[in-house]
């Protein structure tokens, strides 16, 4: 199955790729197996983030949804990228972003570069621009109207 919005070298180079992280050739990528990859993974906890936006059910990544997940973040479609970075920061999954699955993700990002009462801030501050209908929670269309490139910038994954 390939994702309509791939050619076909993009397809031939993530099967490379990502045979190249399957080490051991069963057709799944582990959390570990990536961490082999890019030691310096633990400077980027964003990327164990996406690991697990994109992993299957049975905490590996095949192929398939490797490519439907490149797929989603190089659609032209903005709705869709914006998808995926939404859903990124909505840590517990439930459709929308909290306080809670702010504070977390963005910890994540940063690391020990923030104080806690930085982190609160940042959230107070997010919390003042995004959710404009101010029932303290981000909806997708919220997260649409306001968000933009900004946070999409931060997600570059190099695979
Ligand atoms: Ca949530
Ligand atoms: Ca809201």
């Amino acid at each position: 199955m390939v994702p309509p919005n791939l050619t076909s070298d993009q397809v031939e180079r993530l099967r490379n790729r990502f045979s190249q992280i399957d080490t051991d050739s069963d057709g799944k990528i582990t959390l570990q197996d990536l961490k082999n990859l890019h030691p310096d993974m633990l400077e980027n906890p964003l990327l164990e983030r996406t690991f697990n936006v994109m992993k299957d059910t049975d905490e590996c990544l095949s192929v398939s949804s490797l490519m439907t997940a490149i797929s989603r973040l190089s659609s032209s479609a903005e709705e869709v990228k914006l998808r995926f970075v939404f859903d990124i920061y909505d840590m517990d999954k439930d459709g929308f972003i909290s306080p809670e699955d702010l504070y977390e993700s963005v910890k994540l990002m940063c690391k020990d570069n923030l104080t806690s009462t930085q982190l609160s801030q940042l959230v107070d501050r997010t919390f003042r621009d995004f959710d404009t209908d101010c029932d303290g929670r981000i909806s997708f269309a919220e997260f649409q109207s306001n968000c933009k490139i900004r946070l999409e910038s931060q997600l570059s994954v190099e695979w």
